[in-house]
């Protein structure tokens, strides 16, 4: 049955295409499903804009705090990997969210004081941009963000459905994104790679 349900699904996604005339919104979902059978698609998968243009994209899983990101990667030095061993010298006391789940940090001690924190790495996480001169720049959650085609990696962050986002504090349930210049946008989803989209911005 689930098997099905994929093969549905992946007709949805290849056949589906908007297409605006100019200073329109378009929605994409990101994610679906439930709880039981989430689904990992962009849908639309392709959408051609014009410049100008906004995408919005959301999550709609039912019942189910499956995130998902939308993640421009436009210069491949900017892969960004989701685990993040990070060098500590400090350490203080770690509480899981909620307090008692079954959750806490790999801490592995070393010498000298210098312990290894293993994290989720903030720049797939959070929204972030990384402009051509390599500035980091944060957003807040449910960004609008207007991409000039000149970044080399733009991230939504985690989006979740809607009140499910409390359970990860720092996400959000949308990404809006404005486009300024004609061309073909590739993006993915950092936690699903094979979960890929495309904008086609024309002119
Ligand atoms: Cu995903």
């Amino acid at each position: 049955m689930a098997f099905t349900i994929a093969i549905t699904v992946c007709n949805v996604n290849i056949s589906t295409k908007a297409t605006t005339t100019g200073n329109e919104f378009v929605k994409v979902v990101a994610g679906g499903g439930n709880a039981t059978a989430p689904w990992t698609v962009f849908i639309p998968q392709f959408v051609t804009i014009n410049v100008g243009d906004t995408v919005e994209w959301y999550n709609p899983t039912m019942g189910a705090a499956e995130p998902h990101t939308i993640t421009f990667m436009f210069d491949n030095s900017t892969f960004a990997g989701v685990v993040s061993p990070l060098s500590v010298s400090n350490t203080t006391e770690f509480t899981a969210i909620p307090p008692g789940s079954n959750n806490e940090p790999i801490l592995i001690p070393g010498e000298g004081g210098t312990n290894t924190l293993v994290a989720v790495n903030a720049r797939t996480y959070s929204p972030v941009t990384i402009d051509s001169q390599d500035k980091v720049q944060f957003m807040n959650p449910n960004a609008n963000y207007s991409i000039t085609g000149d970044e080399k990696y733009v991230n939504s962050g985690w989006i979740l459905p809607e009140g499910l986002e409390k359970q990860y504090p720092g996400t959000g349930n949308t990404f809006m994104s404005t486009f300024e210049k004609p061309g073909t946008y590739d993006y993915l989803c950092i936690l699903h790679p094979w979960m890929v989209g495309s904008v086609k911005v024309v002119g």
